[in-house]
């Protein structure tokens, strides 16, 4: 797989020379071309933003800057590719359908990808109309929070999608096996692991690991996923296939909810939610009324 990735720092990815990233790198695999954005400037300053339309805070990054970046990237691998190839577009932004699992899986199958980060407050909206039209352009978001700019939501896709490549992960574990990955354990965060030794600062690993019983080995990590998915990932399990319960399933997660009152952490009044200050939750995460047109 070809990924370019398109950066006002390129110097970001430098974590890609390492571990699984690098292994896949150096065996030809996952082949990474960076580019600086600013090469594509004209001016002395190699400016890449201005103010923005309708005015507010920050500034937005211009678009014939990126326009021209994305239109050389795509001529440079169209020599490898052939004169028509166009590769995937992925801008991460706050505001894009979220980076999952699935959609990790959806990118391992393309042979070129190309990202485009952003600083400031984001790219002029009207470079993905343009490449929406020309090729797939998705604003994809790896969460809920805000970060300085996409350079760190690009490595964590670029690691999500590269560990899917063939020849990345030993036959020793298989990415069937994942949490969120569709198969045996579908949908469920996966429970604690151990290793020796089998007792560490009083603490025992669980006797049934050590019994050797394979069928109520499987059965106890099965219980423990879910008891694990139920305590911190509820909607997954509302979520979960009716049919791919068993009655023991159904036995756990009845229990589990009989147990509410020895979560004492989760009690009424008790969440983090509620205990803030009045103060504090007047300082949510959007833009106040008062600043907002009739
Ligand atoms: C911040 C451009 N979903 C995480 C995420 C992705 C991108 C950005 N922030 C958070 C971002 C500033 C400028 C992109």
């Amino acid at each position: 797989m070809r990924v370019d990735i398109i950066s006002i720092f390129p110097e970001y990815f430098a974590p890609l020379d390492v571990s699984l990233m690098g292994k896949a790198r150096e065996r030809g695999i996952l082949d990474i071309h960076l580019h600086q954005l600013r090469d594509w400037t004209h001016d002395v300053h190699k400016s890449v933003d201005d103010t923005p339309y309708g005015g507010g805070p920050g500034m937005v990054m211009k678009p014939e800057v990126w326009g021209e970046a994305v239109d050389a990237v795509i001529e440079d691998g169209r020599a490898v590719f052939g004169k028509d190839a166009l590769p995937r577009l992925i801008v991460p932004t706050p505001s894009g359908r979220p980076f999952t699992q699935k959609v990790a899986l959806e990118y391992a199958e393309e042979p070129w990808l190309l990202f485009a980060p952003a600083r400031y407050e984001g790219i002029d909206s009207r470079v993905v109309a343009e490449y929406g039209e020309r090729l797939r352009a998705d604003e994809v978001s790896i969460g809920d929070y805000v970060l300085a700019g996409g350079e760190a939501a690009v490595l964590v896709m670029v690691e999500a999608v590269g560990r899917l490549l063939p020849g990345v992960l030993g036959n020793a574990r298989s990415v069937a096996d994942d949490s969120f990955a569709p198969g045996a354990m579908a949908n469920l965060l996966e429970g604690p692991v151990y290793t020796k030794p089998p007792v560490w600062r009083g603490h025992e690993v669980p006797e049934v690991l050590l019994s050797g019983h394979h069928g109520r080995i499987a059965r106890w990590r099965r219980d423990e996923a879910l008891r694990r998915t139920l305590a911190r990932r509820p909607e997954l399990v509302a979520r979960l296939d009716r049919d791919g319960l068993d009655k023991h399933d159904r036995r756990v997660i009845e229990e589990f909810g009989e147990r509410r009152e020895e979560r004492p952490e989760e009690r009424a009044g008790e969440r983090p939610e509620e205990r803030r200050s009045a103060a504090a939750s007047r300082t949510s995460f959007r833009a106040a009324p008062e600043d907002m047109a009739d």
